[in-house]
C-alpha cells in the first residue's frame, strides 16, 4: 500500500523566493506547507540588519514585478533602498499574497529523506518538539548567502566585549531595522571588507570613537550613487516598469546595465577614458556591468580598468601607504563581486580610523580585550565579523538530504557538483533548489531572476498536476551536459580564474580551496534560453512518472 504525504509540497525558507514559490504552488491547487527556521519572514533581509545594509541594485529593479498591485502602490524612498525598507516591502508583498498563514516559523529543517516506495520526503526539524512532516515535493529556497561564516581565529570566544557577525545582527523587536545600539565612545574593530564590510565600515566610521579595520584582500569598490528617490521619478518608474525589466532581462546579471558592444582597445584612448569616468560616476554596477564587452574576459582590457580604478583609490586616500594597501593585487577589476560604496575610501583619511594590513602582519588571536597581532594588542569594545558566508552550497550542506538509496547530497557534491539548470540534482527526485548552485538566478539580481526560475518550475508543476506525476527527476546525462556548459562559460571569464565565493573558495572552511562551478555565469538571457528550450522540448532531460 502506498502512503499519502501530509502535504503535496513543502517549501523551505520564507525569503523573497520561498514566499513567491509557495504562493504559486498554493494558487495552482497544491497543498503547501512553508517552513522557516527564523521567527519571521524576510530571509537575508530579516537577519542582515547591520549598520549601512542596503541593496546594491537600483530599488526599481529589486521587486516582485509579477504583482502589479504591489509595484503600483510601492514608493521607494531612495535610489538604493536600505535594509528596513526592503524588509518592509517583503512584508507588504507577503500580505498581498496572504502567504504568512501557509508558513510555520522556528522550524529549522535538519533532514529530508526520500522514500522511494512512496515517492515522498520525510522532513525533520532541529527543534525536538516538532514532529516530522511528509511531502511529495520539496522546494528548498535556502538562499545562496544565508549561512554566516565566522573566521578561524584562536581565542575567538574569549572576547569580553560585544561581538557580532553582520548576518546575525540584533534586531529592533518593534520594527524592520536593527536594534537601537550606541557605538559612540566605543573602540570598534571590523574584520572583512567585502560588500558587507564596506557598508558597515562606512557607518561605523561616523560613530565609533575609534574604528580599526582588519584588512586581508581588498576589493575593487566603486561609488553607489545613492540619493533620494523623487516622486516624479517614482511615477515615471511605475508607468514604465516594462522598460526597466526589459533592460534587466537583456543584461548579463539582471541589472539595468548593458556592456558596450565594443572592445576596450578598439576605442580611442580619450574616448574610452571619458567613458570610464562617466561609468565610475554612474549608479550601481555601471562600471562593472556596463563597460566594454571584453573587460571581464580579456586580461589586458581588464588591467586597463583595474589601473583606472587603482588611480581613483590613490586620488581619494591621502596616505599613499594606506592607498596601496587598499588596492587589490590578487585579482583584476570585476573578477570578484564589486562592493558599492559611499565615501568608503575617504573613511581612511579620518583621524579615528586605522587600518591593519593583514598582508604585512597577521591576527595571532582574539583575547578578552581585543585582537592581537605580533606588533601588539588592539584593544576593542566591539568586534564586528563581516566575514561572509559558507556561500551557495552551505545552506544545503547543513541539511542531511538523502536521495535514492539513501545517498547524501553533500557526499554527491563532494564528488563534484552536477545539477540540471541549478534546479535539481540527479538521484534526488522531487527535490528542487531555488537560487542554489549553478542556478542562473544566483549570479544575478536575485528577485528578478529567481522569479523567472520560479515561474519556469511552476509551469512544470502545472503540467505535473495535469498528468498526475508523482516523481520528477533529471537524467544524469542532462545534468552532466548542463554542468559542462556552465563550466565552459565560467572558463571564458576571468572570474573563473579567481578565488572568491563565486568559485567556491573560502579560507575559513577546511577543504574549500579548489575552484568549482558554483554559479551559472553565462548570463540571464542564455540561462533563460536554456530553460525555455528544455520546456519547449517537453521537459527534455527529465524523467516524470
Ligand atoms: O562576504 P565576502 P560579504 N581574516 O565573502 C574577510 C552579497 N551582499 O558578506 O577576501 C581577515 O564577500 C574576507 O577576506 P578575504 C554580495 O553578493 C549583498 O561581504 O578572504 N579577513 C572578505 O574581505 C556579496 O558578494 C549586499 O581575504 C577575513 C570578507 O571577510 C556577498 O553577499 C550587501 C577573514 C568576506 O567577504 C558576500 O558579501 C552585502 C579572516 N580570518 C552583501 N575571514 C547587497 O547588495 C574572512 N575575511 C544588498
Amino acid at each position: 500500500m502506498t502512503k499519502e504525504p501530509d502535504f503535496d509540497v513543502l517549501v523551505i525558507g520564507a525569503g523573497l523566493s520561498g514566499l513567491y514559490q509557495a504562493y504559486r504552488l498554493r494558487e495552482m491547487g497544491y497543498t503547501v506547507l512553508g517552513v522557516e527556521g527564523a521567527d519571521d519572514i524576510g530571509g537575508v533581509w530579516h537577519h542582515n540588519r547591520y549598520p549601512g545594509c542596503r541593496i546594491d541594485s537600483e530599488s526599481e529593479v529589486y521587486g516582485y514585478f509579477w504583482n502589479d498591485e504591489l509595484m503600483q502602490e510601492w514608493n521607494w524612498s531612495e535610489r538604493f533602498a536600505a535594509q528596513p525598507e526592503v524588509l518592509s516591502y517583503i512584508h507588504r508583498a507577503a500580505e498581498i499574497m496572504d502567504i504568512r498563514k501557509d508558513f510555520i516559523f522556528n522550524a529549522k529543517v535538519d533532514k529530508a529523506v526520500f522514500d522511494e516506495e512512496n515517492n515522498l520526503y520525510t522532513v525533520g526539524f532541529q527543534q525536538a518538539w516538532r514532529a516530522p512532516v511528509t511531502a511529495r515535493f520539496v522546494f528548498s529556497a535556502l538562499g545562496p548567502l544565508s549561512t554566516p561564516q565566522m573566521p578561524n581565529l584562536p581565542g575567538i570566544n574569549t572576547f569580553k566585549g560585544e561581538s557580532y557577525h553582520t548576518a546575525n545582527w540584533p534586531r529592533d523587536p518593534e520594527g524592520f531595522g536593527p536594534a537601537k545600539m550606541d557605538f559612540t565612545g566605543k573602540r570598534v574593530g571590523v574584520i572583512g571588507v567585502g560588500s558587507t564590510g564596506v557598508q558597515t565600515i562606512q557607518e561605523m566610521a561616523k560613530v565609533a570613537d575609534h574604528l580599526t579595520v582588519f584588512l586581508r584582500d581588498p576589493n575593487w569598490c566603486t561609488p553607489l550613487g545613492n540619493g533620494p528617490m523623487t516622486q516624479e521619478r517614482m511615477d515615471y518608474i511605475k508607468s514604465n516598469y516594462h522598460e526597466f525589466t526589459a533592460k534587466c532581462d537583456a543584461s548579463l546579471a539582471g541589472f539595468p546595465h548593458e556592456f558596450i558592444e565594443k572592445n576596450l582597445f578598439d576605442v580611442p584612448k580619450e574616448e574610452r577614458d571619458a567613458k570610464l569616468e562617466e561609468l565610475y560616476k554612474g549608479p550601481g554596477f555601471s562600471l562593472w556591468l556596463g563597460a566594454y564587452q571584453d573587460v571581464l574576459a580579456d586580461p589586458e582590457a581588464n588591467k586597463y580598468v583595474s589601473d583606472f580604478v587603482a588611480q581613483k583609490i590613490r586620488d581619494r586616500v591621502k596616505d599613499p601607504r594606506t592607498a596601496e594597501a587598499l588596492i587589490p593585487k590578487d585579482h583584476g577589476f570585476g573578477t570578484k563581486r564589486i562592493p558599492l560604496e559611499t565615501k568608503y575610501y575617504e573613511v581612511y583619511n579620518q583621524e579615528n580610523v586605522s587600518l591593519v594590513d593583514l598582508h604585512s602582519t597577521s591576527i595571532t588571536r582574539v583575547t578578552p580585550q581585543g585582537i592581537e597581532t605580533p606588533e601588539g594588542l588592539h584593544e576593542l569594545d566591539v568586534i564586528i565579523y563581516a566575514t561572509g558566508f559558507d556561500a551557495v552550497k552551505g545552506s544545503w550542506n547543513r541539511i542531511d538530504i538523502r536521495g535514492v538509496d539513501g545517498v547524501a547530497l553533500k557526499d554527491e557534491w563532494n564528488n563534484g557538483l552536477k545539477t540540471y539548470m541549478g534546479m535539481q540534482c540527479p538521484g534526488f527526485p522531487n527535490f528542487f533548489m531555488l537560487v542554489g548552485p549553478q542556478s542562473g538566478a544566483t549570479f544575478c539580481n536575485i528577485p528578478r531572476c529567481s522569479a523567472m526560475a520560479i515561474d519556469w518550475l511552476s509551469d512544470m508543476m502545472i503540467k505535473a498536476k495535469e498528468d498526475g506525476v508523482t516523481r520528477i527527476e533529471p537524467e544524469l546525462e542532462a545534468a552532466e551536459s548542463f554542468t559542462t556548459y556552465a563550466s565552459k562559460l565560467q572558463g571564458k571569464l576571468l572570474l573563473g580564474q579567481t578565488n572568491s565565493w563565486f568559485t567556491g573558495i573560502n579560507q575559513n572552511i577546511p577543504g574549500r580551496d579548489k575552484r568549482e562551478v558554483l554559479l551559472f555565469v553565462g548570463g540571464n538571457p542564455r540561462f533563460r534560453a536554456y530553460c525555455d528550450d528544455v520546456k519547449e522540448h517537453d521537459y527534455k532531460g527529465y524523467v516524470m512518472s
